[in-house]
C-alpha cells in the first residue's frame, strides 16, 4: 500500500533515526577493522561539503556525468514514458536531474534522500525553477524500502541513480540496493544509473586526495556528528583523512588513520585505537571487465548483464552514453 510522504514522516520520528545511528556507529566501532557506512556522512554540514567536492578541479565524476547528460540527455529522454513519476535514490544538489527535467515532459519528481532539511531546500528550489512540476520530496534512507508518495501511484516510474553510488556499496548491498529499488518503483519501471568506469591511477587517487582538503572535512565531518548527535568525545585533529587505491580488488578505500593511540567514549562505549589503525570510511569500487589483467572498462552491454547478477530484477536495456573520462549511463528496465 502507497503512503504519502508526510505519513511516511510520522512513522520514522527523528529519535527512531539517532538511535538507528547510535546502534550501527557502535556496532561498525566494534568491528576489527573498524567502519563506518557511508550514509551517516551526509548531514546538513556532510552534505555541503560533498557539493563542494563536486565542483573541485580534482573530482571529475560529477563534470563527467554532467556532460554526458547534457550530450546524450535527449536520448534518455527518449525512453522515458510521457508523464512518467520520475524518482531519484540520493537527490542531493539536484544537479543533474535537472537536465532530465529540462528534456523530458515528468508528471511528478520524487527525490529521495536522508538529509530532510537540504532536501526540502532543494525541492524549494526546484519548484521555483520548473513551475509545472509537481514535487514530492520523501526524507528517507533510500538503502531500505520506503512507501512513495500518493498522487504519484498511478504513473508510469523511473528511477534515476547518477554519481556512481552504487559503487560506494559492498556488491551485495549494491544487489540488495537494487532489488529493493525494483520493488519500490514496481514491475515496468525503468531505472538510469551512472556508474564509473576504471581509470588511470593518478585521476583516482587525486580526485579523493584533493589539494584543498575539502574530502579531508568531509569525512572527519562524521566524527563531528558523532560528537554532537551521541555525545562521543572524538578528538579530530587526533584523525587523518588518506584515500588509497587497492590495485587488487579496484576500488578506492578512504580511511580516517589514527595519529596515536587513543581511546573514544560514544554512549558509554570505549573504543581504543592504535597508532595508525584505520576507521575504513567507504569503498569505491570500480567496475571492469575480467579479461586481462590490464584495467579495461566494460562495453555498457556487459555492463548491465553484471549488474543484474544477484537477481536485482532490472533487466539491462541500453547504454545512453560514456564520457570521455570513462563512466556510463545505463537505463534497465525492472521485470
Ligand atoms: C557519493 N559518492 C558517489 C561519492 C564518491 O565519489 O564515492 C562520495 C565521495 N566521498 C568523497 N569524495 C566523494
Amino acid at each position: 500500500m502507497n503512503v504519502h510522504a508526510s505519513a511516511l514522516a510520522k512513522a520514522h520520528p527523528v529519535d527512531e533515526a539517532i538511535s538507528a545511528f547510535a546502534g550501527d556507529v557502535i556496532g561498525d566501532l566494534a568491528r576489527h577493522p573498524k567502519r563506518l557506512s557511508p550514509k551517516y556522512f551526509y548531514d546538513a554540514r556532510g552534505s555541503e561539503l560533498f557539493e563542494q567536492i563536486t565542483v573541485l578541479p580534482e573530482y571529475y565524476p560529477t563534470r563527467t556525468e554532467l556532460s554526458i547528460l547534457r550530450d546524450r540527455g535527449g536520448e534518455i529522454a527518449t525512453i522515458i514514458p510521457h508523464g512518467a513519476a520520475l524518482v531519484e535514490f540520493g537527490a542531493g544538489a539536484t544537479t543533474k536531474v535537472r537536465l532530465l527535467l529540462e528534456r523530458c515532459e515528468f508528471g511528478g519528481y520524487v527525490p529521495v534522500d536522508i538529509s530532510g532539511d537540504f532536501l526540502n531546500a532543494q525541492a524549494d528550489g526546484l519548484r521555483k525553477d520548473f513551475p509545472g512540476l509537481d514535487v514530492y520530496p520523501v526524507a528517507a534512507d533510500f538503502t531500505a524500502p520506503f512507501a512513495l508518495p500518493e498522487p504519484i501511484a498511478g504513473m508510469a516510474k523511473v528511477g534515476f541513480f547518477p554519481g556512481s553510488t552504487l559503487g560506494n556499496f559492498e556488491p551485495h548491498e549494491a544487489s540488495a540496493f537494487l532489488r529493493s529499488a525494483r520493488d519500490i518503483l514496481g514491475e515496468g519501471a525503468q531505472m538510469v544509473i551512472g556508474v564509473d568506469l576504471e581509470k588511470d591511477e593518478r585521476t583516482l587517487y587525486d580526485a579523493y586526495n584533493d589539494a584543498a582538503g575539502v574530502t579531508a572535512r568531509f569525512n572527519l565531518n562524521v566524527l563531528e556528528r558523532i560528537n554532537r548527535e551521541l555525545g562521543g568525545n572524538f578528538d579530530l585533529s587526533g584523525f587523518l583523512h588518506r584515500s588509497i587505491y587497492n590495485r587488487d580488488r579496484h576500488r578506492i578505500e578512504m580511511h580516517l588513520i589514527s595519529r596515536k593511540a587513543q581511546s573514544v567514549r560514544v554512549l558509554g562505549h570505549t573504543f581504543s585505537f592504535r597508532p595508525g589503525e584505520s576507521i575504513h570510511r567507504f569503498t569505491r569500487w570500480r567496475l571492469r571487465t575480467e579479461t586481462g589483467r590490464r584495467f579495461r572498462p566494460i562495453p555498457p552491454s556487459h555492463l548491465g548483464a553484471r549488474l543484474v547478477t544477484g537477481r536485482s530484477g532490472l533487466a539491462a536495456r541500453h547504454d545512453r552514453g560514456r564520457g570521455r573520462n570513462p563512466m556510463v549511463e545505463d537505463a534497465f528496465c525492472a521485470q
